[in-house]
């Protein structure tokens, strides 16, 4: 871990350093429960390698975006809630809303999901 990630909260979790309930598993990405569920099932999916947002991660590692979103979409589908539907958010920067700079999906669903968002 160089200094850009040492007080990274989520590179913590990655490291298995902070406690976290962690539902699944890849070789590049991992998915937790977030501490403050917005919905039924409210899980975050981060890339283990360390990235501030989704742009930066699409721009710099175009494959492993597309890891997370499979691995967010596999808990989808072990948690059940694939066929009715779920939505799957990267805040990215502080407007929309995002306090952690290492990029996360939300993963959210297993109730009706208001649209637009706030
Ligand atoms: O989302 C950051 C999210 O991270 C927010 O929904 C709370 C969650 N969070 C913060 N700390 C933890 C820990 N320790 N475990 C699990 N989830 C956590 P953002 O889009 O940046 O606002």
């Amino acid at each position: 871990m160089d200094e850009s990630t040492a007080a990274c909260l989520f590179c913590k979790i990655v490291e298995k350093e902070i406690p976290a309930e962690i539902v699944r598993e890849s070789d590049t990405a991992l998915a937790f429960r977030d501490i403050n569920p917005q919905a039924p099932t409210h899980v975050l999916v981060v890339p283990k390698e360390h990235h501030p947002n989704a742009a930066e991660l699409a721009a710099a590692s175009p494959a492993l975006l597309a890891d997370v979103v499979a691995l967010a979409a596999e808990v989808a589908a072990e948690e059940g809630i694939d066929e009715a539907g779920y939505r799957i958010v990267f805040n990215t920067g502080a407007q929309a809303g995002q306090t952690v700079f290492h990029v996360h999906a939300h993963l959210l669903g297993g109730r009706a999901l208001q649209w637009p968002p706030g």
